[in-house]
């Protein structure tokens, strides 16, 4: 039995596959294999370790069906077509739940930054621009009482919401296809419609997955529906907001400002105008990148895999293992 890790990995990934007897190889170098080069590799592979945006749709499934598992390492599967994976009998799964504190800890550190331009001003003095200052300049906003919206409360936006009300005692209203009772009875959070969220809401935070039906959902519309001084962040997916949309919008002075972990496309150009707003704070995908956090990542990755091997159910399953014993 072997494994094609796309990326390299934490090593406790590697240590469990060779405690279990499995062979893998790692991709090492700095560039992203294309699905046509993977394809002809994968025919000597009974699994893959995915982390980074490989495109597994259906012709990729199809030319590697010999495949008994698509083990994400990642909570998002966005790049997998799930359907065609059940149809030919491929798990797939991913690891949720140990990457939610980190990713909050993104959410709230980029929202932070962008209230206090916090990315810009430091710009500033390398800049040499740190000369004079008067009591008007470099001003941002607190966050103190004002509104969290979240929109897709789960496990990630629990969290974030836990900081933001321990630290400011900030309301929580949500916008959720069902209603997340732990996030009602334990933070008070009140679920509205979409509109209700984006008119209410001081810091709009997404958590939700990228699906056909969140594909762009926050476009020059819907800014236009947000507070002046609302904060947009995004640590989900790029592909959840209409970036020339967004890029207007902070122009315009439309929303106050945005903290972004992520962008459309990625990686974002260096000369992308997010990059010189004053109010705006971007990272290039982090959110998920603690030593901790990624080694419990690779460990679930690999057990996932060795779990299918075994004929067993996996650890974080999106489609089951169908061969189990
Ligand atoms: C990482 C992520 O970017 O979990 C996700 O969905 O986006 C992140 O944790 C990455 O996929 C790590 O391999």
């Amino acid at each position: 039995k072997s494994v094609y890790i796309t990326r390299t990995v934490p090593e406790i990934a590697l240590q469990h596959l060779k405690d279990n007897g499995i062979e893998y190889t790692v991709w090492t170098e700095r560039r992203h294999q294309s699905e046509e080069e993977l394809i002809p590799i994968l025919k000597d592979y009974d699994a893959i370790i995915v982390s980074g945006p490989l495109k597994v749709n259906r012709a990729f499934l199809e030319a590697c069906s010999h495949l008994r598992i698509v083990s994400m390492m990642s909570v998002g599967y966005d790049n997998v077509d799930v359907a065609a994976a059940k149809e030919l009998g491929i798990a797939v799964g991913n690891t949720p739940g140990v990457l939610s504190g980190a990713t909050a800890d993104t959410a709230f550190l980029l929202l932070l930054a962008a209230s206090r331009k916090a990315f810009h001003m430091h710009k500033e003095i390398i800049r040499g621009n740190w000369n004079f200052w008067d009591p008007t300049a470099n001003l941002g906003l607190e966050l103190k009482g004002k509104t969290l919206g979240i929109v897709g409360l789960g496990r990630i936006g629990f969290e974030l919401a836990q900081r933001c009300i321990g630290a400011y005692g900030m309301k929580l209203i949500y916008h959720n296809r069902g209603t997340n009772e732990e996030a009602e009875r334990e933070l008070g959070a009140v679920r509205v419609s979409f509109d209700e969220l984006l008119q209410q809401s001081d810091v709009v935070s997404v958590h939700t997955a990228l699906t056909p039906e969140t594909k762009e959902l926050f476009n020059k519309e819907a800014f236009s529906k947000m507070k002046p001084n609302a904060i947009f962040v995004n640590t989900a997916r790029g592909g959840i907001h209409n970036e020339a949309d967004l890029i207007a919008a902070l122009e315009n002075g439309t929303i106050w400002g945005a903290g972004l972990d992520v962008t459309n496309p990625e990686p974002m150009a260096a000369d992308n105008p997010l990059l010189n707003m004053h109010n705006v704070a971007v990272l290039p995908h982090i959110g998920s990148a603690t030593i901790d956090t990624r080694n419990a990542m690779a460990a679930i990755a690999a057990k996932n895999v060795i779990r299918t091997f075994e004929g067993k159910a996996l650890e974080h399953a999106v489609v089951e293992n169908i061969h189990r014993l």
